[in-house]
């Protein structure tokens, strides 16, 4: 670099805080913790989520039996051919307060500094045996990466049962879009997806950590953080477990699989804060970005419940 004409780069001290990067993901994450004053022991956690893209939580919920027990009472004739209930928040107390944790919700906000949205839930009765994937490609955000899954056992997760299984590291690997692959962004190209990340996880040498977790243990994992569900081996064995989609304000949230940005096409997304029952405003650099019209928009499932409020 011509020396006249170059200008030294400021301290990062000055500018890591504004970046719109999630903390937890900043190049920066030494300078943060340097000076940042975390519960005892934290550092260590916090550096290894950044560099793994996943952590494990003791959540410690004291009537977690009784909770899990009213939950299976009320989804077990709703789980459906895929052995799944969406948004059972909508209607079910408990599901709604796991997805809203004060634990969970404490631990996010330390590592992203933004006040978590949970807007999304899954409860699963068995193992999904999902092919690998990054939740970028059904939830992303503008700026990126303001997105995490926190997944909580309902029971002790055995080795047969189809554990959840992650691929350490590969958080750092780009956002991979269909248009990346060549392919036009539409959902049914969704397998050819999951066969090109099956063979980058080969290519780079990841290896697959199973999740074999205890009841009442939760993982947290970062946005671009490949994972998916292994094979149930034994196919009577049930895997019950609570997974929950957080968002952060101040973005833009859209639907990948049926974007191309590049493009100019987005399709943007709802997102309802379970916590208050609220519709979030998308958001760039402040200002409130309209949804424009619904049927380009993901929308949730209608109807939805009473006391959501500010309904588009
Ligand atoms: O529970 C599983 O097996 C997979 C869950 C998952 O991939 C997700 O919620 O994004």
């Amino acid at each position: 670099m011509d020396a006249q004409t170059h200008t030294p780069a400021p301290p990062v001290g000055r500018w890591a805080n504004s970046l719109r990067i999630p903390p937890i993901e900043s190049p920066f994450l030494e300078e943060l913790l340097a000076h940042a004053s975390l519960p005892p022991g934290w550092d260590e956690r916090v550096r290894a989520l950044h560099r793994d893209g996943y952590a494990v939580l003791d959540l410690d919920v004291p009537d977690f039996d009784e909770i899990v027990e009213r939950i299976d009472d009320d989804l077990s004739g709703r789980y459906g051919k895929d052995r799944r209930v969406a948004e059972a928040w909508y209607w079910n107390q408990d599901v709604r307060d796991l997805a809203c944790l004060p634990q969970v919700l404490d631990v996010l906000r330390l590592v992203y500094q933004r006040e978590p949205i949970p807007f999304q839930t899954l409860n699963f009765e068995v193992g999904t045996e999902q092919p690998a994937h990054s939740d970028t490609i059904h939830f992303h955000s503008l700026p990126r990466h303001w997105m995490c899954g926190v997944w909580i056992a309902f029971e002790d997760i055995t080795p047969d049962s189809g554990p959840l299984v992650a691929y350490p590291g590969s958080h750092r690997l780009p956002d991979f879009e269909l248009h990346d692959l060549g392919l036009p962004c539409e959902p049914e190209n969704y397998t050819e997806y999951e066969d090109f990340l099956a063979k980058v996880l080969a290519a780079g040498g990841y290896e697959p950590k199973h999740l074999v977790m205890k009841k009442g243990q939760a993982v947290l994992w970062l946005a671009n953080l490949i994972h998916g569900g292994s094979y149930r081996v034994d196919r009577e064995r049930t895997r019950k477990s609570l997974v929950t989609h957080y968002y952060f304000p101040d973005c833009q949230y859209f639907f990948p699989m049926q974007s191309d940005l590049a493009a100019g096409r987005i399709t943007r997304r709802e997102v309802i804060d379970i916590r208050t029952g609220r519709f979030v405003p998308h958001r760039y650099d402040g200002k409130v970005v309209p949804l424009g019209d619904l049927r380009s928009v993901c929308t949730y499932p209608r109807p939805l419940p009473k006391w959501v409020k500010g309904a588009p």
